[in-house]
């Protein structure tokens, strides 16, 4: 006789599972590329925090190894393409703001938001994913606190100097966080994953991160919301 259960258990290899799937693990897999890559360049603009931005940078190929086995593991491949066109406009921002040494605006998108971002996801999926992906993204997650971490510190040890940077790079990609949610609030609903839940997440991660950078609650209540209302 079968178990009855109290919610109904996901099937990890139905056909619109796996599809789902194969967007959302490319991003994950894109994302962490993108991370390792944001750090190795952001160790070129902060040589005295060099050795600790390489070993994030390593942190995250590792990430990176660790979800593309999680693909494997479901035998889903992942849409990479999809993937590149979903980080387009954050990666643009950091590019841009990479030559002109505009380190307070590469450490909110990478430390701040892309971090935040991938702890409210990778917490949300945790209870809902196939029990090899748990273990990994357990694994992961917990690196991912002490990412942000680091874009924490540097930005409250330069808070009156950099406060007016952070409110306009956030003001130029917060609502871009929507956007990309918005994208993905569908697949992410076939993997068990609701829209609210992952807003939630991310707006306590990041108000606490903004509170902790110096910023009052006032602060945070307007530029948290910066871009939602849209989305
Ligand atoms: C930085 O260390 C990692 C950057 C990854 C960003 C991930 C964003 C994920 C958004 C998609 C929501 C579903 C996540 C499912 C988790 C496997
Ligand atoms: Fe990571
Ligand atoms: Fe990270």
């Amino acid at each position: 006789m079968p178990q009855l259960e109290a919610s109904p258990a996901i099937d990890f290899h139905t056909e619109t599972y796996k599809d789902a799937y194969s967007r959302i693990n490319a991003i994950v897999i894109e994302g962490e590329q993108e991370a390792h890559d944001n750090y190795v360049q952001l160790a070129e603009l902060l040589p005295n925090e060099k050795d600790r931005l390489i070993s994030l940078s390593k942190m995250e190929s590792r990430h990176k190894k660790g979800f593309e086995a999680c693909g494997r593991n479901l035998e889903v491949t992942p849409d990479m393409e999809f993937a590149r066109e979903f980080f387009a406009q954050l990666h643009k921002n950091f590019q841009d703001a990479l030559p002109e040494g505009r380190i307070v605006t590469c450490l909110l998108i990478q430390s701040l938001i892309i971090e935040c971002f991938a702890i409210a996801a990778y917490n949300i999926y945790i209870p809902v994913a196939d029990p090899f992906a748990r273990k990994i993204t357990e694994g992961v997650v917990k690196d991912e606190y002490s990412h942000l971490n680091f874009g924490e510190v540097w930005l409250k040890e330069h808070f009156e100097e950099s406060r007016t940077e952070v409110e306009q790079a956030n003001r130029q990609n917060l609502p871009i966080v929507w956007k990309m949610l918005n994208q993905v609030k569908d697949d992410a609903h076939i993997l068990g994953m609701e829209k609210e839940a992952l807003v939630e997440d991310f707006m306590i991660q990041y108000g606490e991160a903004l509170s902790n950078i110096g910023f009052t609650t006032r602060d945070i209540m307007r530029m948290s919301a910066y871009g939602l209302v849209a989305a």
